[in-house]
Order: structure tokens, then C-alpha cells, then sequence
């Protein structure tokens, strides 16, 4: 395991033992089969429930609702070690930790966290994160989904777009507005009338994880589906601060696969009777590789800190996700020179990395409005308005 600065020397034995324990679940149940199942477009569905099996699943949630009751480092370390496997693994527990299981423990009535908290974390119930839609990226405060009160229920129109987990999802944690114009959280139940959630077909990046629609065609919800504990789109905008800050670790995982497989390569590999690894050329792209992993890793411990004190902010939480993402996204690409042409191939994990860092870069916030963000933060003054 790539790490430099001995950073694995500041972390807890909990923290080393639980990363250890991820790791080779990685290395046993994931790495394998992964790269078959990107090729194909292949969800693998037996993992859902070994991810409940291992506590990947709601790792900060409280354990009297099944989760972890574990600290953010220790989630961090966890989001590292899947997306070493692959992007599209890390999306799935990131999605259910932090975009279905946190608003649900956050806003939920206590009701609610009983009767979905469990089976989350089990992964007997598999959960997605609806904000996103058709005309609705970067600015989901457009939205036009709408949650319109008739009599002593809730009608729910309008649809949602590029939802990973949708289509093999149970519940879907969705934002809408109300009558007042107010966001609201909701929990649509699969198999409600009206609501469906079609397979979005012809990606080239994170083939292995199934992304969506969400469609509500008039679906009729009671306040018992409602999240009561906040409204407004400052409700899921924290959400998406638990997922940017796992993000933030995650793509470190993805970028020392990379790096640990080009220097394997560069070690084996000879042109004019000598190793690549002994080029200085090589050295030079392998030398600033580790060099970004180790800031990168760095950054996301300190972060990790503040989060574990309550004192993380939104805009730090930006830079540390755009940061390492771009980092992860450039050694993919580094390391696939070093590669060659068989960097291309299947053979070696570089290219699908590569490809599903181009999704990472994109969702929850892409590069440009999380610099905006930290704009925003340093000038007083937002950019996207
Ligand atoms: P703005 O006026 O800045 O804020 C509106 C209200 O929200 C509050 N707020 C926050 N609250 C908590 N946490 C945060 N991070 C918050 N950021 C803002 C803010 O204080 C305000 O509250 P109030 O009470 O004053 O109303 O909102 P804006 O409309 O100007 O937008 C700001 C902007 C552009 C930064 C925001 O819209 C944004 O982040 N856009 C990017 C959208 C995005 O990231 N979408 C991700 C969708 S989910 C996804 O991609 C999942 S992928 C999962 C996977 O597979 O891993
Ligand atoms: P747009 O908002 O149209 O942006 C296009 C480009 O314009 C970007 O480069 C952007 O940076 C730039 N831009 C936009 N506004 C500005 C501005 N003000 N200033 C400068 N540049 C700007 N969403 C969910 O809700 N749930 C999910 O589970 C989910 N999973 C996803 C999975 C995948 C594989 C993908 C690709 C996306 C997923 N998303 C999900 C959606 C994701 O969050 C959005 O794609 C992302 O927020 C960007 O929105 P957009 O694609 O509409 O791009």
C-alpha cells in the first residue's frame, strides 16, 4: 500500500485494522471480477449484500440503527479502499452511507430511521439520491419536480436524471419543491403507482454501476414518506457534503492502483535493454505521481480531522473532492503512458479508472462549481448567481 509519509502511523489501530480488513475484501470479492463486469456493463448484485456483511454500508450511522458508529476517518479509509477496486463500487457505498442513509438519520422522523435505517445498512433495501434532473445540474435549486399538497396527501410530478443505483433501487431519497417553494425530502417506495425509474444505456464510464431515471407520473405520497427534520436546498447540500467528503478519499484509492500498477510495469518492462523504471523520464512522471498521491492523502487526513471536530467546512470539503480528483484523474493518465499500448487494454485497471474518473469529476459538483465554491468562500462574492 502506497504511503510515503507513513500516514498509516497516525491513524488508530480501529482505523489500520478496519482499512486492512477493506482492503482484502477488495482484493478478494472486487479486483477480480470487476473489470469483466465494466466491460459487459454488468452490475455485480451478490456484492450488495457482502458491502452490508462488511459494515461498508452506514459506517458513521448510529449502531442503534445498524449502522458503524464509526469516526470519518475511518469512513474515509473505507471509501479508499473500494475505490481502489473500482469507482463504481465506491458510488454505490457512497450513495447508500451518505446520500440515503444520512438524511434519513439527519431528517428523518424516528419512525423513518427504524423502519429504513436496518435494512440500509444490512443491504436488504438498496437506496439512490434523486437531486439532479433534465435541465437541472449544476443549479438544482430550478428544479421543477413538485410536491403539490391535495387534501391529506402529497401528489409528486416531475423526473430526475443520471440517479445511480436507480433502476435496482427499493426507496429513492428525492427533493422536490412545495407548494411553497420550499425543497422537501421524500422517500419513494419502488413499486408505487406512477413512479418508474429507467436505465440510462451507452456510458463508457463507471459501466459496472447502473445509472437512471427516476419518473413520477403523479405518484400519490403521505406524510409518513416526508423527511420532517429540514427543508430547503441547504437539506441536500449537506448530504452532498458526507459524499464529497468520502469522494475526496476515495479517489486516492483509484489513483494508487494506477500508480502501484505502472510501477510494477516500469519495473518488468524493458525498451533498448533496460527498464522502463530506469529512464529518467519514468522516474520524473513516477516521482510527481506519488508526490500528488502523498499531498492528496494529506489533505484528506487533515480534512478528515476537522470533520471528525464538526469543523469542516462546505468549501473545504470542494477543495479536497476537486483537489484529489483531478490528482487521481492525472496519475490515471500518467500511468497509462507509462503503460504503453497495453495501457489501453483490459489487462490492467488504468483505462477503466480513468474513464470512471471522468464521471467522478462530473457528479456530486463538478470541477468547475467546486472552484466556484472555494471562490465564493475567499471573495464574499458567488460566481453562479
Ligand atoms: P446557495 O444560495 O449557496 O445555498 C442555498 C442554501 O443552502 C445552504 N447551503 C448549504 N447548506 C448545507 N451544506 C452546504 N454544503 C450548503 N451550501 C449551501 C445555504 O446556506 C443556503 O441556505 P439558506 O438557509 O440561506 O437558504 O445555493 P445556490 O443555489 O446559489 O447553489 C450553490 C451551488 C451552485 C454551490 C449548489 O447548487 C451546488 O453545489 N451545485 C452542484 C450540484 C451538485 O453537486 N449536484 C450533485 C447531485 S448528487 C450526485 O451527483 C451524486 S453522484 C453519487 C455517486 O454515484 O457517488
Ligand atoms: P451542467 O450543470 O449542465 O454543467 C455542464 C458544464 O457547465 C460543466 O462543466 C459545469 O461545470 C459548467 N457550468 C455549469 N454552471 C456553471 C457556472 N455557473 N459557471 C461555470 N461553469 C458552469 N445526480 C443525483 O442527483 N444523484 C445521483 O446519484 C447522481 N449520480 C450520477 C452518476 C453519474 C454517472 C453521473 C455522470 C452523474 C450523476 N449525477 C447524480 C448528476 C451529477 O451530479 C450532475 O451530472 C452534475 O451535478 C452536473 O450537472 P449536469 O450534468 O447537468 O451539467
Amino acid at each position: 500500500m502506497t504511503d510515503y509519509y507513513s500516514i498509516s502511523d497516525l491513524l488508530t489501530d480501529e482505523q489500520q485494522l478496519i482499512q486492512k480488513s477493506i482492503n482484502e475484501f477488495v482484493e478478494k470479492e472486487i479486483s477480480p471480477i470487476i473489470e469483466t463486469h465494466a466491460q459487459n456493463c454488468t452490475f455485480p448484485n451478490h456484492l450488495i449484500s457482502k458491502f452490508g456483511e462488511m459494515g461498508i454500508f452506514g459506517p458513521c450511522v448510529d449502531q442503534k440503527y445498524g449502522g458503524g458508529g464509526l469516526d470519518y476517518i475511518t469512513y474515509g479509509l473505507i471509501m479508499q479502499e473500494i475505490e481502489k477496486g473500482d469507482s463504481g463500487m465506491r458510488s454505490v457505498a457512497s450513495v447508500q452511507s451518505s446520500l440515503v442513509m444520512y438524511p434519513i438519520e439527519a431528517y428523518g422522523s424516528e419512525a423513518q430511521k427504524e423502519k429504513y435505517l436496518p435494512k440500509l445498512a444490512t443491504g436488504e433495501l438498496l437506496g439512490c439520491f434523486g437531486l439532479t434532473e433534465p435541465n437541472h445540474g449544476s443549479n438544482p435549486n430550478g428544479m421543477e419536480t413538485r410536491l403539490k399538497k391535495e387534501g391529506d396527501h402529497y401528489i409528486l410530478s416531475g423526473s430526475k436524471m443520471w440517479i445511480t443505483n436507480s433502476p435496482i433501487a427499493d426507496i429513492a431519497v428525492v427533493w422536490a419543491k412545495n407548494d411553497e417553494g420550499r425543497i422537501k425530502g421524500v422517500i419513494v417506495e419502488k413499486g408505487m403507482k406512477g413512479f418508474t425509474a429507467p436505465e440510462i444505456h451507452n456510458k463508457w464510464s463507471l459501466r459496472a454501476s447502473v445509472t437512471g431515471e427516476l419518473v413520477f407520473d403523479d405518484v400519490v405520497i403521505t406524510e409518513e414518506n416526508i423527511l420532517p427534520g429540514k427543508d430547503g436546498l441547504g437539506a441536500p447540500l449537506k448530504c452532498l457534503d458526507q459524499a464529497r467528503y468520502g469522494i475526496a478519499w476515495g479517489a486516492i484509492g483509484a489513483s494508487i492502483d494506477c500508480y502501484e500498477t505502472a510501477v510494477k510495469y516500469a519495473s518488468e518492462r524493458k525498451q533498448f535493454d533496460k527498464t522502463l523504471g530506469s529512464f529518467q523520464l519514468t522516474q520524473k512522471k513516477l516521482s510527481e505521481m506519488l508526490t500528488e498521491i502523498t499531498k492528496a492523502q494529506l489533505l484528506a487526513l487533515r480534512l478528515g480531522q476537522l470533520k471528525n471536530q464538526g469543523k469542516a467546512s462546505t468549501s473545504q470539503i470542494s477543495m479536497a473532492k476537486r483537489n484529489n480528483v483531478e490528482m487521481a484523474l492525472n496519475v490515471a493518465r500518467t500511468s497509462r503512458q507509462i503503460l504503453g499500448g497495453m495501457g489501453i487494454t483490459g489487462d490492467y485497471p488504468i483505462m477503466r479508472h480513468m474513464m470512471n474518473l471522468e464521471s467522478v469529476i462530473t457528479y456530486e459538483g463538478t470541477h468547475d462549481i467546486h472552484l466556484l465554491i472555494l471562490g465564493a468562500d475567499i471573495t464574499g462574492t458567488p460566481a453562479f448567481v
